[in-house]
Parts: structure tokens; sequence; C-alpha cells
């Protein structure tokens, strides 16, 4: 049985029931910009941007305890969003296949934890993550209490315009 209902919404608090199987072998994801466009993302385009690493990184799971310390590389949320997108936007809908996502908010990005910048990674202590592992996973400096924000195999990053009233 998966450990996440699929009808739920991937973006509400969710079980810390951790999956341990990717839900496709296709590591590519889909980039939903602000206006609406979409386009796909492989790692190799994700390689082309700035490389950035994150020491000290730990994935804190309640249910099967902590791993860790890791070194993450891969380009920062931020370098990526504003490579392919420079209107504004308030929000990113970062979720997986497997219905397990986290919303980012765009002073996140701004004002980085110092802790490090959140990551679209795709290395692990200099080793090309596995799809198994995550490929491609976000990683959450600043979380260090779960890890319900270190989304395993990103499926889908989509853009939230400003808010209007
Ligand atoms: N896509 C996806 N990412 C996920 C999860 C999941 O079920 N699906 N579980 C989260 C939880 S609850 C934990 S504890 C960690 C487990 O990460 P690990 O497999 O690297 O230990 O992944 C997080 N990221
Ligand atoms: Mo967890």
């Amino acid at each position: 049985m998966s450990p996440h209902d699929e009808t739920a919404d991937p973006l509400q608090p969710h079980s810390h029931e951790p999956n341990p199987a990717p839900p496709t072998d296709d590591p590519n994801f889909k980039l939903i910009l602000g206006n609406g466009r979409s386009q796909t993302i492989t790692v190799q385009d994700l390689q082309q941007l700035p490389v950035t690493s994150v020491s000290n990184c730990f994935i804190v799971s309640t249910g099967h305890g902590t791993s860790g310390p890791f070194t993450f590389t891969g380009t920062t949320l931020l370098d990526f969003v504003t490579h392919f997108y420079q209107e504004s936007w308030s929000e990113l809908e970062v979720v997986s296949a497997d219905g397990f996502g986290n919303r980012v908010f765009v002073q996140e990005l701004h004002q980085p934890d110092p802790a490090g910048p959140i990551l679209l990674a795709y290395e692990m202590n200099g080793e090309a993550l596995t799809r198994e592992q995550g490929l491609v996973r976000m990683i959450v400096p600043s979380e260090k209490d779960d890890a319900l924000r270190q989304v395993k195999w990103v499926g889908r990053v989509k853009m939230v315009g400003e808010k209007r009233p």
C-alpha cells in the first residue's frame, strides 16, 4: 500500500511515513511558469546552471531516525526559477508524483536561512543521487526537526502568482 493517499492534496500536511520507492523511473520534471507555460526540465538542464553545495544537511525522519551529515549539491531554487522566469511570483509548489509536496515562498529564497539556500539537488557527498535516493530532490537546509520539506523525486515545480486583492 502506498504511504500516501494519492487523492489527497499533496501540499497539505501529510504523514511522516516516508515512501522508499520512486513513483516513476523518470528524473525529468515539469516547470510550470507564472504565465501558465510549461516545460520539461532534465537533470542535464539543472547541471548547466550555477552549482551550489550545502554541507551539514540532515534528513531528520521522525520514524526512522536521522541520517547525515550530507553535502548536497545542485542548483539553488532561486537560480533555477530566475533562469526560466523573471516576472514576479509569490509561491512555488514543489510536488512529487507520489503525492508528497511542499510550498516555498519567494521570501525564503531571497532571505535564505543561515543553514543554507534551498536546493534542487542532484548530488550527495560528491556522487550523483540515484533515482532511489530521490533524484531530483529538494533540500531545505533550515529544516532540522523533521523531513517534511525534503521532497524526493520532484515531479513538478509550479509558480503561483502574486495574490491580488
Ligand atoms: N516524494 C517524497 N518525498 C519525501 C517523502 C515521501 O514520502 N515522498 N517522505 C518524506 C519524509 S516523511 C522523510 S522522513 C524523508 C525520508 O528521506 P530518506 O528516504 O532520504 O531517509 O523524505 C521526505 N520526502
Ligand atoms: Mo518523515
